[in-house]
């Protein structure tokens, strides 16, 4: 029989593609030299380090699926997703920075908008020296995002915005929104505009007060009169389904990385047992800690095999968004039981920051929140397996 490597049960390494494992290789290099040393200060004090795009977009770690003609690296779904996995192995704020910045704002640049708006902005966001935002969710508005009340109208030269948006990733620091809104011009459909940082009338105040995802910046977007040109309407998409087909990129990408999460908890609770000794041996030799660990390992195995499978149906045109909501919710819920048993498997240590398990925790209640929240997803795949509408 073949030898059984414990870190990678099913051998998920030998079924990607060179260049995936060279994308892979420099997103881990980059995170585990670069980010790892300043989660610790980052989390505890909230600082969003604005220079992190840069040295995301020097790599290529910024949209890596929008094609080289942006300047982009026009690589794989998997290799979008092998990058999410080793940038949120140090924390799930730093994987948010990159994934609105590459599935909610240069995906939607590409898809939806015409060739001016993709030469305007895609080089700038992909080189980071321009941060994007993604405006959905509402004060009154979040699992049911067609209840916005941000509105749209006509006006001589373009169009004239209205509304606030809430819990905005990147938001306080963004130079362009991508912000969808009630268009009276288009018989009430929700349309995508984006907008520009300093435009008269928009502000993005700062929510204070986080105990999950410190590490990135959040705000509202709030939009007073605000008046935008012709041409900051997404030409190509009407309707929910495109912010929908946005968030269909960004849920599997957090499929991947909360299974890094979840992996550098696991080798975290391993290591720590190994070493802490209690009534005479190791905590590793015994039956409970033994089972925490065998389950630990099955369910990132396994989860990191159906992302692969997802990204791999991605790559050749047959993802259906309800096998993003299976890997999304599995995935995001199992990362966060495995980082709650983590932290209790270190015990009093489990709480320290040096630990880093009790920050990954703390993340992942939120990352089990936004995109569709573990419910909601439950919800999409209860509908398609019954046929019967059970969110109202
Ligand atoms: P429903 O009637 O189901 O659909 C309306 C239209 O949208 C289409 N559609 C999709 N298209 C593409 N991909 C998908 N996944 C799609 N899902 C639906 C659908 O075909 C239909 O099109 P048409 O042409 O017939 O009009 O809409 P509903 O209002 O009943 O939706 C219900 C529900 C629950 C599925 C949906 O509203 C939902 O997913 N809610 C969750 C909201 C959410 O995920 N918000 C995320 C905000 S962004 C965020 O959290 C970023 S955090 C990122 C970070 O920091 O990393
Ligand atoms: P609600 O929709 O009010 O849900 C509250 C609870 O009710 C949940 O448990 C939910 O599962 C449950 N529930 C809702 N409907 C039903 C139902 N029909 N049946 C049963 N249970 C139900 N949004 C953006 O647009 N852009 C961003 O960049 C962004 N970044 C975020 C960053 C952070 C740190 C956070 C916390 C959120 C972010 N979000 C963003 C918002 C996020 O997507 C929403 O918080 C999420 O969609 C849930 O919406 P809500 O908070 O309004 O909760």
């Amino acid at each position: 029989p073949a030898a059984f490597v414990w870190e990678d049960p099913f051998l998920l390494d030998d079924q990607l593609t060179d260049d995936e494992r060279m994308i892979r290789d420099t997103a881990r290099a980059y995170a585990q030299e670069k980010l790892a040393p300043r989660v610790i200060e980052a989390y505890a004090h909230e600082k969003t380090d604005r220079a992190i795009f840069n040295e995301m977009g020097e790599l290529g770690l910024l949209g890596v699926t929008i094609p080289e003609d942006y300047g982009c690296a026009g690589a794989s779904y998997v290799a979008y997703g092998l990058v999410a996995r080793e940038v949120e192995r140090v924390d799930s704020g730093y994987r948010s920075m990159m994934s609105v910045q590459s599935s909610l704002v240069m995906y939607p640049i590409y898809a939806y908008g015409d060739e001016n708006q993709r030469r305007t902005y895609l080089p700038k966001l992909g080189s980071g020296e321009w941060v994007g935002c993604f405006g959905l969710t509402e004060p009154d508005a979040g699992s049911d995002p067609g209840g916005m009340k941000t509105k749209v109208e006509k006006t001589a030269g373009g169009y004239l915005l209205n509304g606030a948006k809430m819990w905005i990733s990147n938001a306080p620091i963004a130079d362009v929104f991508v912000v969808w809104a009630k268009s009276a011009a288009h018989g009430g459909e929700i349309r995508g505009f984006i907008l520009e940082k300093g435009m008269k009338g928009l502000s993005t105040p700062k929510i204070e007060g986080k105990l999950s995802l410190r590490a990135s910046i959040t705000g509202e977007v709030v939009m007073d009169n605000v008046e935008v040109p012709e041409g900051a309407l997404l030409p190509n998409v009407a309707g929910l389904k495109g912010p929908f087909g946005c968030l269909n990129r960004a849920r599997y990408g957090i499929s991947w990385g909360a299974m890094g999460a979840a992996e550098d908890c696991w080798h975290r609770a391993r290591a720590y047992t190994l070493d802490r000794k209690q009534f005479g041996r190791p905590l590793a030799a015994t039956q409970l800690v033994q089972k925490k660990l065998a389950d630990m390992q099955t369910e990132i195995a396994l989860g990191l095999q159906a992302s692969l499978r997802v990204g791999r149906l991605f790559d050749d045109g047959r993802m259906a968004p309800e096998m993003v909501s299976l890997v999304k919710r599995n995935n995001c819920g199992k990362a966060l039981d495995i980082a709650r048993v983590a932290r209790d498997m270190h015990g009093g240590n489990g709480i320290a920051q040096e630990f880093h398990v009790m920050r990954h925790a703390q993340n992942l209640e939120t990352v089990n929140t936004y995109e569709g929240t573990h419910d909601i997803h439950a919800l999409i795949l209860g509908r398609a397996q019954t046929g019967l509408q059970a969110f109202f």
